[in-house]
């Protein structure tokens, strides 16, 4: 068990450790909606800071109640009237917390269910697996609030959908959902069951990946796409360089040369 992370040091979310490294993360303002307030946008800077370090395996990140996340929580912006300097650097706190997400090596899997909405479709996209269930719904109602997006949407959910169907998101407050979100981007699996349940199956295969190998998929894809072709290139060489050659590797790579090791079959 992790000597490092201490749940009992999180407030907004609960945090619980399974026994082969994979973490539960789960936003804990139900009565809010898991509106995201200031503080727990620090939580998720501070858990996703160091969760490689930590040795977490893999994450699923979930909401508690019947919806995953409201967005930004609004009623605080209301109360706290803030000034524009002061609602860049919440914002940047978002971009820390997001990016960590993104780019720090650990998969993370978002088990989303009911609402998926503004601030909180920026959080799911920093993801790395979306999962959906049957009430689960996108939208990004900005538009409709009188503000904008402000926790990287405009480059994420662009990214996930295209930035045409973006701009209708929070032009129209249009909403997507089932089968059709899957089709368009916005989440890789939907589940007649639990979202939950399935993003923890996904969790625990990704955990069998060799760290290193999670890393490079979880960081480094990521930082090459940012990147020009011939950077990218260059730079995916580099990784390969580190990652291909990587001692952990030489078993699971001599089980293959052995015809010990599973073959890639089709789907039955
Ligand atoms: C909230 C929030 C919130 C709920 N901030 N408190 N996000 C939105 O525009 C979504 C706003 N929320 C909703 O549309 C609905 O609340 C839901 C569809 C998510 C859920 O509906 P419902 O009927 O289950 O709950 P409710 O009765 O609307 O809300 C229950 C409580 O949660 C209530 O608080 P209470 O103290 O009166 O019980 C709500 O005020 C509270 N609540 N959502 C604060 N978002 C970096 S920029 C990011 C930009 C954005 O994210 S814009 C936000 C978009």
């Amino acid at each position: 068990m992790s000597d490092t992370i201490n749940p009992q040091s999180y407030e907004k979310l609960a945090i619980q450790e399974r026994d082969n490294g994979v973490f539960v993360v789960t936003l804990n303002r139900p009565s809010k909606r898991n509106a995201l307030d200031a503080a727990t946008i620090e939580e998720l800077v501070s858990f996703f800071s160091n969760a490689h370090r930590n040795g977490v395996k893999a994450v699923v990140l979930a909401g508690e109640g019947d919806h995953f996340c409201a967005g930004l929580d609004l009623v605080e912006h209301w109360k706290e009237d803030r000034s524009p300097d002061e609602f860049m650097h919440v914002c940047l706190r978002w971009h820390e917390a997001f990016n960590k997400m993104e780019y720090g090596g650990v998969p993370i899997i978002a088990a989303l269910k009911g609402a998926v909405v503004g601030g909180g479709l920026e959080l799911a996209s920093a993801a790395h697996i979306r999962v959906i269930d049957q009430t689960a719904y996108f939208a990004l109602p900005e538009g409709q609030r009188g503000i904008f997006t402000g926790g990287g949407a405009t480059i994420r959910v662009s990214d996930m959908i295209g930035k045409t169907r973006m701009i209708d998101m929070i032009l129209m407050g249009r909403v997507y959902q089932g089968q059709e979100a899957v089709n368009l981007g916005l989440a890789q699996y939907i589940t007649e069951g639990s979202s939950f349940d399935k993003a923890l199956e996904l969790a625990d295969k990704a955990a069998q990946n060799l760290p290193l190998t999670n890393f490079a998929i979880c960081s480094a894809i990521s930082h090459l796409n940012n990147m020009s072709g011939m950077d990218a290139a260059y730079a995916e060489a580099v990784v390969a360089g580190v990652v291909n050659t990587q001692p952990a590797a030489r078993a699971r790579l001599e089980a293959f040369a052995k015809k010990t090791a599973a073959r890639v079959r089709p789907n039955s």
